[in-house]
């Protein structure tokens, strides 16, 4: 594991809707991964269904690419050790209600098919998000709390 592993985390039209996008970044801050890429976009049906392609063969397949194309998200590049892991962590379980109060869905939502946030379930799967939403890259900066974050 390395601490500039990274993962898409995306605030979907729900919760932007639902005003969360504030308190979805906190946690991720608070935890201390370092934020390197952040966009409000609006996808278009095609980058939907390109973004969960693996899901193609689902019947709710058709449903969740309306609704992730519905309104605007925000796509986030996180980093930090174990990230990929940690970020499903405070995401809490896919159904919010397997979720455990204490993560974003667990606290924040009820129903599997507006559960407010994604995140990149494997590093190669975020190596693959993170190349189709921000093809310009992400941001290179030094994080002044490293050295309190990591020994
Ligand atoms: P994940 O978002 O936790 O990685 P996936 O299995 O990759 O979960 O599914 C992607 C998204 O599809 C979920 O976040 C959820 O919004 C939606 N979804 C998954 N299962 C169902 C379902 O049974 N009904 C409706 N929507 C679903
Ligand atoms: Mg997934």
């Amino acid at each position: 594991m390395s601490k500039t592993e990274r993962t898409f985390i995306a605030v979907k039209p729900d919760g932007v809707q639902r005003g969360l996008v504030g308190e979805i970044i906190r946690r991720f801050e608070n935890k201390g991964y370092k934020l390197v890429g952040l966009k409000l976009l609006k996808p278009t049906v095609e980058q939907a269904q390109q973004h969960y392609s693996d899901l193609s063969s689902k019947k709710f397949f058709g449903g969740l690419c309306e609704y992730f194309s519905s309104g605007p998200i925000v796509g986030m590049v996180w980093e930090g050790l174990g990230v990929v892991k940690g970020g499903r962590v405070l995401l809490g379980a896919t159904n919010p209600a397997d979720s455990l109060p204490g993560t974003i869905r667990g606290d924040l939502c009820i129903d599997v098919g507006r559960n407010v946030c994604h995140g990149s379930d494997a590093v190669e799967s975020a190596e693959k998000e993170i190349a189709f939403w921000f093809p310009e890259g992400v941001v290179s900066y030094n994080n002044h709390s490293e050295g309190q974050i990591y020994e």
